[in-house]
């Protein structure tokens, strides 16, 4: 008698299972994409086109530290609601990233809570977050495990 699943479907059920939970592993986002985190890149846009973005995911920030005159320094903030990001209040903000804490590899950011997450660029008094559009938010989704 035949077994009802050959060896073959069988590797291909683990291979298929395989990818399945791979799937569930949490993904390292670079802010930006190629374009990292600078000035003037509509870093709202990108958050769209690149959402859902996923509890436990890692926004990965890239931005050179101050080096003298060739660069503006950048940094990341926590905005507090909706409403201070719309402004670009940063009055009750938190920084999560000083201007050195974006080079080399960047700044690894772990969304962990089921909660939006309001970022912004705090350098220029709230210039870089308003006019260089250096601001985004993210509603991290929980992953489903099948
Ligand atoms: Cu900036």
């Amino acid at each position: 008698m035949a077994s009802p699943i050959s060896y073959a479907q069988g590797v291909l059920i683990i291979l298929l299972s395989a990818s399945m939970f791979a799937v569930g592993f949490a993904k390292t986002i670079v802010v930006g994409g190629t374009e990292n985190w600078h000035f003037g890149f509509n870093y709202t846009n990108w958050a769209f086109q690149n959402s859902p973005m996923y509890l436990n995911d890692a926004l990965v920030f890239k931005y050179d530290p101050p080096n003298g005159s060739t660069t503006f320094p950048h940094s990341v903030y926590m905005l507090r609601d909706f409403r201070s990001f719309l402004a670009c209040d940063f009055r009750r903000a938190k920084m999560v990233a000083n201007v050195t804490h974006g080079g080399g590899k960047g700044f690894k950011f772990v969304m962990k809570k089921w909660q939006p997450y309001y970022f912004a660029c705090g350098e220029g008094s709230g210039f870089h977050c308003n006019t260089g559009m250096m601001k985004f938010a993210v509603f991290p989704l929980p992953r489903c495990h099948f």
